[in-house]
């Protein structure tokens, strides 16, 4: 089922979200729905707060071209970050149409639980790695505008209100 996601600003974007204490048909629901809401918005990734939900789940696919890898990561941690930087313009199914560089360790450890219970560990890199620190950054209520100057974030939040009171009115 496709969940509708929020726009910033949302109350809901900015909350620390809860672990999940037990892999449930209800966590596999979601993170089933929060894949088919990803490729049809389309993303490579999507976080469980972005359709409402306040739990520590994320799905991400980030092969643009081929065979699809979609992947579910329940209360995903980073466990070792490179002193390497990256720099990547990020954009946001949160905020449409709004796109900005941010700079992130280029090397990301992340460890989380499976969809079948088991504990997993990868080392990502390049657009996985960044699109995963951007997934993790939303479970913590944290925005890629964030990272960016008071005013340009002043100036995006703007663009957002607005295009909600519009998609209101509509
Ligand atoms: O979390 C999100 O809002 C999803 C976001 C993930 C992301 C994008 C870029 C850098 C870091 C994280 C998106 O998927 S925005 C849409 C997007 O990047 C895209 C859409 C279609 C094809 C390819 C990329
Ligand atoms: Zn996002």
């Amino acid at each position: 089922m496709i969940r509708p996601i929020l726009i910033h600003p949302d109350p809901r974007l900015k909350k620390v979200c809860d672990p999940v204490a037990e892999i449930t048909p209800e966590i596999r629901t979601l993170a089933a729905d929060m894949l088919e809401t990803m490729y049809d918005a389309p993303g490579i990734g999507l976080a469980a707060p972005q359709v409402g939900v306040t739990k520590r789940v994320i799905v991400m696919d980030c092969i643009k071209e081929g065979d699809p890898e979609p992947i579910a990561l329940v209360n995903p941690q980073i466990v070792w970050s490179s002193e390497d930087l990256s720099t990547y313009e990020e954009g946001c199914l949160s905020i449409p149409e709004q796109y900005a560089e941010v700079k992130r360790p280029a090397e990301v450890k992340v460890r989380w639980l499976a969809l079948d219970g088991t504990e997993q560990e990868r080392q990502f890199s390049g657009l996985w790695a960044t699109c995963v620190q951007h997934e993790i950054d939303h479970l913590d209520g944290k925005l890629f505008i964030d990272y960016l100057g008071p005013l340009k974030r002043q100036m995006i939040t703007r663009k957002m209100e607005k295009l909600k009171r519009e998609r209101a009115r509509a």
